[in-house]
């Protein structure tokens, strides 16, 4: 992907089974993207190869109609096969080299990181974005490491401005709804590095209304973003 991505509202998924009731994944999707949700994250922790790779394509071209980006957590192999935009990996999963290596020229490789070390060391192997968090304790992640908090976050951010990596986008995630998402934008930005959004899965997947929520969180984060 060559334009500029706008990571603003980051929708993850989850395939936890409950979180979505009797509604269908795809359609809480589509409805996400009609009220603004301007990056997608695929994120199955229960379902077999096939049903991700099934399920993948079609949210793929879902977000392809919308003109916004889609990535798969974790499995770089199922991105690679279905030539969606990018994956996202943590600490546990394969390396930032190996998933390029896999992808292709042009992709979106985001990392998780919960501390300065974590973070330095993606930025300089070349992650093009950084999921920072976990912010708040929250239910939907279970083997969450740290909780770091808005000044955990702007920890990161300073110290990766300080060492030239300012340049790398950032989203926070965890435990992030509408009500905090003002106060987790504007307290965890650093005087020199600021967030470029949010990354959030329940306070969009487990909404009434998903479209109303996604449009929420976004006139948030637009209302307390720092201009470049
Ligand atoms: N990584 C850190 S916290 C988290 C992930 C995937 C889950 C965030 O879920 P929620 O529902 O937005 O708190
Ligand atoms: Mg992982």
């Amino acid at each position: 992907m060559t334009a500029p991505v706008d990571y603003s509202t980051y929708l993850v998924t989850d395939s936890t089974p409950g979180i979505l009731g009797d509604r269908d994944l795809c359609q809480v999707v589509e409805a996400a993207l009609q009220g603004g949700v301007t990056i997608v994250q695929y994120r199955d922790k229960h379902s077999s190869r096939d049903v991700v790779v099934e399920t993948a394509k079609k949210l793929h071209d879902i977000c392809k109609r919308f003109q916004v980006p889609f990535l798969i957590n974790d499995q770089v192999d199922v991105a690679a096969e279905i030539g969606c935009d990018g994956a996202h990996i943590g600490q546990d999963d394969l390396g930032i080299k190996q998933a390029r290596e896999l992808l292709g020229p042009n992709k979106i490789i985001g990392v998780t990181a919960s501390s300065v070390e974590e973070a330095l060391q993606a930025a300089k192997a070349g992650a093009d974005y950084l999921g920072i968090g976990t912010v708040y304790s929250t239910q939907t992640k279970k083997d969450t490491k740290s909780i770091i908090g808005p000044s955990g976050v702007r920890t990161i951010l300073s110290q990766l401005a300080a060492s030239g990596h300012g340049a790398i986008s950032t989203v926070c995630i965890g435990g992030i709804n509408i009500s905090n998402t003002q106060q987790v934008m504007t307290q965890s930005s650093a005087p020199a590095k600021s967030l470029d959004g949010v990354a959030v899965v329940s306070a969009i997947i487990a909404a009434a209304d998903p479209a109303a929520a996604a449009g929420e969180l976004s006139s948030k984060v637009l209302t307390a973003k720092v201009p470049d």
